[in-house]
């Protein structure tokens, strides 16, 4: 799916602004919807619920209201109009003059209605979404269901406790650790194209030599066009240094520059494509990535990841997009010396991978697939309704993000239950492992994200591209004992040796408070944080087969309240703020001595 772009062919409208807004609850909107009397303003793109302090917006569940007008200038009249919402938090409902329009399931990834009948230019339409915020068995990400939250100890068998338990408010119970923003997080677009247009565009780089390669293929759709689909291959200045022309093909690019990541040069060309009266620049690298042996190449170079989990978390927007704080973002990856970030647990706004592809941040995309679960009494892949709507996140994932040269490794989902029910959930995830191979025409290395349990028993981890793991020894096991950690991650990093696989850690980490000191580094303390990693890190540097070191979290975020997070969890290396803790001068130090490429 093409990313909404203004160029001499297409235009966009933008629909972001102060919207009306109004919580409903669990009453589904229906197939005719208006908002009615007592509308509130609300800000899009932004989650809705730290918008107002008022605890029936920041813990509302069930369905929310969002309307406003939508003019469409009559100069518009002959063009194709989409309306596009990049992200809808987590099921939407879209209505257009009163009528049910579109409805979509999935919170993180786009979704586009053609509305060229429906609203015509030179008048205006009401514009209504509802949106859901619920979690449970059969979305991604999981929601608990029943009463008993994730975080927290509610004193099983006290009478008391239970009553409460069964009267509580509804509510929901992720079964994730980030807070359950929602609303329209992400922009919402009408963009136009002509009535023949370019549907998607397909790159794939590769490297002969000097050369670079690119195999293309152009999907075009609407009107008829006898005009044949050329391409132009741009360099980072805008001149041609290839062409070709038909709907698919291979282009040689002579003496092409590499997209190498930071502190290399991330050098983008554009392949600018042409059909009919649309045209369309999409941006792409020449890099391979491959994994081979124990090493995950890229360039055919043995590359070591430098980084860690992300969020899209902020004060008051939640999860709504923040291009400044993207960019500050991405100059404090740079500033940390960094290389590399995994978009824990869902994808992100496409305008981060854009600024990636462009700063050579190297980045693995995960599906919101976190929190498949449910103890060691039920088997979620028997008991949970995911297979399908997992199967459609990773055909939107990969056709929304496959261009970029950013993006190295498909991360399948985070954390499951592979530790109770080995079986099936080897059957679940060795089926999506290969269907991810298929969906991506570049075929990426794929992997998913093991957690903490018994990995003699796990028999999916093993069978991945690169094994990775979470693992917080010295923290929630072993709790504050930095000699019996490492005793125990050497124990389980002899057992990955011998899988012979690439390994690396996706999370590891501990809660510090900005501001909590102690000479005999404890828990919580900044001390004990920098100390943890200390530690762990001499342990993998005495490892060849290890790759990368992805620290747990780049900053502080907002989770559900709990006894075990004090507002919010502290593992970042940066406050929610952004002002760096110890931690973060610490890995600042150590990446600038850890370079890109054969480190190990
Ligand atoms: C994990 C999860 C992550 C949590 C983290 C923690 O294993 O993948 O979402 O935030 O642990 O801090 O507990």
């Amino acid at each position: 799916m093409l990313y909404p772009v203004e160029n001499a062919a297409r235009g966009i409208i933008d629909l972001g602004g102060v919207w009306n807004f109004k919580l409903g609850d669990e009453t589904d909107p229906g197939e005719t919807c208006g908002i009615g009397e007592g509308a509130e303003p609300i800000a899009v793109p932004a989650s809705y619920n730290d918008q107002k302090d008022d605890p029936a917006y920041r813990n509302h569940y069930g369905w929310a209201y969002y309307q406003r007008k939508v003019a469409v200038p009559s100069y518009l009249n002959g063009q194709r109009l989409m309306l596009r919402f990049d992200a809808a938090t987590h099921h939407a409902k879209v209505y257009i003059d009163g009528a049910l329009a579109a409805e979509h399931k999935g919170g993180f990834l786009p979704f586009e209605i053609e509305v060229t009948g429906r609203i015509k230019p030179g008048t205006t339409a009401e514009l209504v979404v509802a949106v859901d915020n619920r979690v449970n068995f059969s979305t991604l990400p999981i929601g608990n269901e029943g009463t008993t939250p994730f975080f927290g100890s509610d004193n099983p068998g006290v009478p008391s406790v239970e009553a409460a338990k069964v009267w509580r408010r509804a509510q929901n119970l992720p079964n994730f650790d980030f807070f359950n923003y929602a609303g329209l997080n992400r922009p919402v677009r009408i963009y136009t194209t002509p009535q023949a247009y370019i549907e998607d565009i397909t790159l794939v780089p590769d490297i002969d030599g000097d050369d670079g390669i690119v195999r293309y293929a152009v999907q075009t759709a609407g009107a008829p066009c006898d005009r044949e689909v050329t391409v132009k291959i741009l360099d980072a200045d805008g001149k041609e240094v290839a062409a070709a022309s038909g709907a698919k093909g291979k282009i040689v690019i002579p003496d092409a520059k590499l997209w190498w990541p930071w502190p290399g040069t991330p050098y983008l060309y554009t392949a600018l494509v042409e059909y009919g009266d649309d045209s369309y620049g999409e941006s792409f690298g020449i890099r391979t990535v491959r994994v081979e042996g124990t090493s995950f190449l890229i360039n055919g170079k043995p590359f070591y990841f430098k980084g860690f989990g992300k969020h899209e978390d902020s004060a008051f927007r939640g999860r709504g997009l923040d291009l400044c704080l993207d960019v500050k973002d991405v100059n404090l990856i740079h500033w940390l010396h960094a290389n590399s970030f995994r978009t824990s647990h869902y994808p992100y706004a496409e305008e981060m991978y854009r600024l990636c592809d462009r700063e050579g941040i190297v980045v693995i995309d995960e599906t919101p697939a976190v929190g498949i679960g449910a103890g060691e009494h039920t088997d979620p892949y028997k008991t949970f309704q995911i297979r399908e709507h997992h199967e459609q996140v990773l055909r939107d994932m990969i056709a929304r993000d496959k261009n970029h040269p950013c993006v190295v490794m498909w991360s399948m989902g985070n954390e499951p239950d592979t530790e109770h029910f080995p079986e099936s959930a080897y059957e679940y995830w060795h089926s999506l492992y290969e269907l991810t191979h298929e969906l991506d025409p570049a075929d990426r290395p794929v992997t998913f994200v093991c957690c903490q349990n018994n990995y003699e028993r796990d028999l999916v981890t093993r069978t991945m591209d690169v094994v990775c793991f979470n693992r917080y020894y010295g923290w929630y096991n072993l709790s504050g004992d930095l000699d019996a950690a490492c005793y125990g991650l050497n124990m389980e990093l002899d057992f990955w040796e011998k899988q012979g696989k690439p390994v690396m850690i996706t999370e590891y980490g501990a809660d510090a408070v900005a501001g909590i000191h102690a000479c005999v580094p404890e828990m919580f303390s900044e001390e004990f944080q920098v100390e943890f990693y200390r530690r762990q890190n001499a342990e993998f540097d005495k490892r060849s087969f290890f790759i990368g070191e992805h620290a747990w979290n780049f900053a502080d975020f907002a989770t559900i309240q709990g006894c075990m997070r004090a507002d919010g969890n502290k593992k970042g290396l940066l406050t929610r703020d952004r002002r760096p803790k110890m931690a973060a001068h610490y890995f600042k130090d150590r990446w600038d001595q850890i370079p890109n490429f054969d480190y190990k």
